[in-house]
């Protein structure tokens, strides 16, 4: 009878073509469109949406815990960090989540794919009226006026209420993407002091010694179709690096069907920035350019997320990423923000150092923009990476005023900050009361010089500014470090904040002057110690060197 029973309800379904009834519960919803986005009108139902979920994970806080145990200095574990297998036992989901969600998935017609290796992702398309129908949703058509950006999103959807505990998140759902892409300020006209190499010998003291390691590498993202050239970077060197050969170059790794043409026309100012800017200055660091492809549904933050992966699923990961993209916080769900942030985690928990630009737009967000509260960026939020903030000049090394930094609304102070941030918001005062949140997580972490890069795009010279110029220098020093770590046997340094916050701090250089208007405000000012600018202050590489025990 039973069987019967269940056979005659699975036809029912089947012939009405419709998902057995489940009782829907919202999950995750948004109150308004992003800034700069408007309502189309409803999506075509025909339109295929390439759909992801996550499922929770098993064990993040334990994860969490072996990543602060292996990254603090004062721990007997400091640089023990984890295999692909250890870090995939804290994250693959719970067999009866995953039972809960393939039954779910197949009594829908569903087939998926996992797309994480420890499982926890997974991939598939639908119609959007199957979309609209599955998650209670409502998937339309917004613009980006000022781009032409045209994406398809919903304001909220629900899963079924006994997936709740199971399935954390369905993305492209709420979150929005980043309408113009985190691109350097190509600066103009060309100012005196230009930064290449020979400066950042007597700035910061990076060493154009010849790097001897092998085995430590230097990853740098390229997203949106940003393509480094090897004409480009070999002009570079000649011009700027005439002490080491103009051949030196980087390797290529591609995903989502990425690619790195070398057409001059389409090469990157991004990409060549970030390449120009770790070859030249990690001298002889094995770097590694990892095209992401755009095979997904739109945006940038499918790719943040399949980078990380692509990263977790080899058994050796490069010890340093860094990133010069990057969007507000408040374009992103917040289960999304933190699933991105937990691969930081992991990732950083294999021994990776992960950085990024905190951002051009001061207290005002990525870009600058009209706002009342001050607009934090992501992933700078997130307490597992390390954000760049950008500076400017020498005696006095000065914040540069589009360095973004404040504090995120997502993610709380994580411990290893909470005293040096403490000590900057009672410095502060009363000033800016009311528009950031002071129990956010604080960035940036460090910053570096971010003013008139000398580049080479098309074969042509040129100074950019921006975080984006930070990101990739303070990523050299830290992979330089790591070569000399190597050389002497020892971990690379992994996920920095613990160290930096600790016995990295005073070997950092304190800027105290410059601050980063935005919101109709000066921002925060830089000062003694942390701050929301240039966070803990610029590398010395001498005392970096000592600080990590050469
Ligand atoms: C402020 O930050 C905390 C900690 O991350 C967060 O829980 C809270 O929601 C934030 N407040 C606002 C108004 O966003
Ligand atoms: C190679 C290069 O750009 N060198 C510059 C270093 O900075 C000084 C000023 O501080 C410039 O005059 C150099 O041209």
């Amino acid at each position: 009878m039973v069987t019967t029973g269940l056979l005659i309800a699975s036809l029912f379904a089947l012939a009405l073509g419709k998902p057995m009834g489940r009782n829907l519960q919202v999950h995750e919803a948004r109150e308004d469109v992003p800034d700069g986005f408007s309502l189309q009108g409803a999506a075509s139902p025909d339109t295929t949406l390439k759909l992801r979920l996550a499922l929770v994970q098993s064990d993040f806080a334990g994860l969490e815990e072996r990543l602060y145990d292996v990254s603090t200095p004062s721990s007997a574990n400091y640089g023990n960090h984890l295999s692909k297998a250890e870090v995939e036992q804290y994250i693959a989901p719970k067999p009866e989540s995953v039972d809960a969600v393939n039954a779910w998935l197949t009594e829908n017609g569903i087939s998926a794919k996992t797309i994480s290796p420890a499982g926890d992702w997974m991939a598939f398309e639908v119609p959007v009226s199957k979309a609209n129908e599955l998650f209670d949703a409502d998937f339309s058509v917004y613009t980006h006026e000022q781009t032409g950006l045209e994406v398809i999103r919903t304001m909220s959807y629900s899963i079924p209420a006994d997936l709740q505990g199971h399935l954390d998140l369905v993305h492209p759902t709420i979150t929005f993407p980043n309408p113009y892409s985190h691109l350097p300020v190509v600066s103009s006209p060309v100012k005196a002091a230009r930064h290449a190499h020979e400066n950042f010998t007597a700035i910061y003291g990076i060493p154009t010694t010849r790097a001897t390691e092998s085995s430590n590498k230097l990853a740098v993202s390229g997203f949106i179709e940003q393509f480094a050239n090897q004409a480009d970077l070999k002009t570079f060197l000649t011009k700027f690096r005439p002490d080491i050969s103009s051949s030196t170059t980087f390797t290529l790794q591609t995903l989502d069907d990425g690619e790195n043409p070398q057409n001059p026309s389409e090469a990157g100012v991004e990409a060549n920035l970030d390449i120009q800017y770790t070859v030249g200055l990690a001298t002889g660091v094995p770097t590694i350019f990892i095209s992401v492809g755009e095979d997904f549904q739109d945006g940038d933050l499918e790719g943040f997320l399949d980078i990380i992966n692509f990263l977790l699923a080899e058994d050796t990961p490069p010890q340093v990423l860094t990133t010069s993209y990057g969007q507000n916080e408040n374009t992103i769900s917040r289960n999304l923000a933190n699933q991105l942030c937990n691969a930081y985690a992991q990732l950083g928990a294999r021994g990776t150092s992960i950085l990024f630009a905190s951002g051009d737009g001061g207290v005002s967000g990525s870009q600058s923009s009209s706002c009342r509260n001050f607009v934090p960026t992501f992933p700078s939020g997130c307490p597992f990476m390390t954000s760049v903030g950008a500076t400017q000049g020498v005696n006095p090394e000065t914040a540069a005023d589009f360095s973004s930094g404040g504090f995120s609304n997502y993610f709380g102070q994580p411990s290893y900050q909470q005293s040096a941030v403490s000590s900057y918001l009672t410095a502060l005062g009363s000033t800016n009361k009311g528009k950031f949140n002071t129990s956010g997580r604080g960035f940036p972490d460090v910053a570096t010089q971010g003013v008139n890069f000398e580049i080479v795009v098309d074969g042509r010279q040129e100074a950019v500014d921006g975080t984006s110029c930070a990101s990739p220098t303070f990523a050299s020093v830290i992979a330089l470090l790591n070569d000399r770590l190597a050389a002497a046997g020892k971990s690379p340094l992994g996920f920095l904040n613990p160290f930096l916050y600790s016995t990295g701090a005073s070997a950092l250089n304190d800027v105290t002057s410059g601050s980063n208007p935005g919101c109709s405000t000066n921002g925060f000012p830089a000062k003694a110690g942390w701050d929301p600018v240039t966070g803990l202050g610029t590398p010395n590489f001498a005392k970096l060197l000592t600080a990590v025990g050469l």
